[in-house]
């Protein structure tokens, strides 16, 4: 499943999930392997690095153009179609496509080579606190496409006199060498709306309009309407294509220290989310994605933090449907000035944040966007980087805030960037001092360093727990000092009004690599922070964290309910 409703009726799709033909370099031995899924999972690979093989057969029973899409591959792909070089793409995280033109009726292979090594090559997939798997770990599909079709559906809503409006770009593709003529009929509720264009030959045309939209309710964490906007693309009157987005009806502002959504103030009581579960590694299925949004809102959570890459689409559409707001960020981890310095890095951290825009754009929990988690922001060449990636998100995007979690404490040259301030803070973990004198000294320094006046958030705090480990001396690395810790940064957090949202670190173990040194030292090779364990069984922390969410949770609607009436 590629997303969680159709997308297509007129175009003709075809999921490819199911089992390929794998072999893997340096192995003699044929496999079998389903798609999606990590390699780890097989005995011969559980903490292979290297170079895979995947290829199937594909029946096409018309002649015709064909889109192959790949929701996620890890993490390198070279991706062959009868033999020929169709596409090259770096980054497990974001979404990628092929077209072939002119294809024949009959049988036709698929073949798709899978890097996941560490290297030069790879600025971003690196040793690191979580693991960087190898296989097709997203769903793939086929389509069949006319000659011109519909690239994307940009669809950016805003308020105006107490009415809801909405702009809608919709970028139509020819892949014929003549020009052609369009039309496109867009729908949603009642409302249809007309457009029409010439496509130049090998050429992209956006046809955009602006249309009210009176009767529609707003999306909200506490009512997450959505409504489906249908497009199609006619030539000469004939429907050609046609392209189904989700969209929802809400706004998101920055104005002194606040979030405001629709208007009110929020505030995110979140969890870091690493895309890794047990034995599916990155590969986490549909129904473990429904069990991790279903424990983060009973622990009462109300956000989420995409760390530290952009997330499979079909987490997206869940956290659309129940309300969760999304930070989500582009792909990078605690690099060094000479991590960042590696000449692949910028090439690829632009791509990155392309990809996760183009494709996430119309997500209405997406919330916040965040760049470039612990990274160099202390250097000269670092704040270059940073401030050439915010410029990049606000050309892609001028309708969402932009962060960046920093650890680079006292030191940070970046404040200034960013819309929102977002910092890691371990005390009581990594560092053993008061939590709220550190929290003051924290927020005090970013007053005056550029970040005066703007909304503040703690993005990662926590401690480690060995999952049923319990001691009475509540020791660390006791499940018992997890919860202690937790309720004591939470205590602090939640009750300062300087503070916006707070993020734990982290909603789940998760794996890491054994490579890299200091990684090497978790126990287990894992990061233990998870509230629940790599299985999603609780620690004693959930228990706390439920409690004291809820707590907030009713506070701040007793305080909103005191200023209406
Ligand atoms: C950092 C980092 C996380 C994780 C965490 C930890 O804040 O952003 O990815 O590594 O530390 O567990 O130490």
């Amino acid at each position: 499943m590629i997303r969680l409703f159709d997308t297509h009726y007129i175009r003709q799709t075809q999921e490819l999930d199911g089992m390929w033909d794998f072999k893997m370099d340096g192995f003699d031995k044929k496999y079998r392997m389903p798609v999606p899924s990590c390699w780890e999972q097989h005995p011969d690979f559980l903490q292979h690095r290297g170079k895979g093989t995947y290829t199937r057969k594909v029946y096409i029973k018309q002649a015709g153009n064909i889109r192959l899409e790949f929701k996620g591959v890890s993490h390198t792909a070279d991706v062959y179609f009868d033999g020929e070089k169709i596409s090259h793409h770096y980054n497990a995280f974001t979404p990628f496509s092929a077209i072939v033109k002119n294809v024949s009726k009959g049988e036709h292979e698929i073949k798709v080579e899978v890097d996941n090594t560490f290297g030069g090559h790879s600025a971003l997939h690196i040793p690191n606190d979580y693991y960087t798997y190898g296989g097709i770990t997203r769903p793939v599909s086929l389509e069949i496409i006319a000659d011109v079709y519909i690239k994307n559906i940009r669809f950016t809503p805003y308020h105006k006199n107490g009415i809801w409006y909405a702009k809608v770009e919709v970028c139509i593709c020819n892949i014929s060498n003549d020009a052609l003529n369009v039309e496109i009929k867009s729908i949603l509720n009642e409302y249809i709306i007309s457009g029409a264009a010439q496509v130049c030959g090998n050429s992209e045309t956006t046809i955009e309009f602006e249309q009210e939209f009176a009767d529609v309710k707003a999306w909200s964490d506490a009512e997450p309407n959505l409504y489906m906007l249908k497009t199609i693309l006619l030539v000469n009157g004939r429907e050609v294509d046609d392209l189904i987005e989700r969209v929802g009806f809400r706004t998101i502002e920055i104005r002194d220290t606040k979030i405001y959504l629709n208007g009110e103030p929020i505030y995110m009581r979140g969890f870091n989310r690493h895309e890794d579960y047990a034995v599916d590694g990155c590969a986490v299925s549909l129904q473990h994605m429904v069990q991790d949004i279903d424990l983060m809102q009973d622990m009462n959570a109300n956000s989420v933090r995409t760390c530290h890459y952009p997330n499979d689409e079909r987490f997206l559409d869940l956290c659309d449907e129940r309300g969760i707001f999304v930070w989500e960020e582009n792909h990078a981890r605690g690099l060094t000035l000479k991590d960042m310095q590696n000449p692949n890095f910028e090439r690829q951290c632009e791509d990155c944040i392309r990809e996760m825009i183009e494709n996430h754009y119309n997500h209405p929990s997406i919330i916040i966007w965040g760049i470039l988690n612990e990274c160099a922001s202390e250097t000269k060449d670092g704040r270059r980087m940073y401030k050439k990636q915010y410029e990049q998100i606000k050309r892609l995007d001028s309708s969402r805030p932009t962060t960046s979690a920093t650890c680079r404490h006292f030191t940070d040259i970046c404040l200034d960037l960013p819309d929102i301030i977002s910092f890691n803070m371990y005390s009581g973990w990594y560092i053993d001092c008061p939590i709220a004198d550190r929290n003051n000294q924290e927020i005090e320094w970013i007053k005056k360093s550029g970040g005066d006046n703007k909304p503040i958030i703690v993005s990662e705090f926590g401690a480690a727990a060995i999952y049923s480990y319990r001691d009475r001396s509540r020791c660390k690395w006791s499940e018992e000092r997890q919860a202690d810790l937790i309720r004591d940064n939470l205590e602090v957090y939640m009750n300062d009004d300087r503070i916006t949202g707070v993020f734990i670190w982290q909603f789940a173990d998760c794996r890491v690599t054994e490579e890299g040194g200091w990684f090497a030292t978790r126990a287990r090779c894992h990061n233990n922070k998870g509230v629940v364990d790599e299985y999603r069984r609780p620690k004693m922390a959930y228990d706390t964290v439920r409690e004291m969410f809820l707590k907030h949770a009713q506070k701040t609607y007793n305080q909103r309910l005191q200023a209406f009436l």
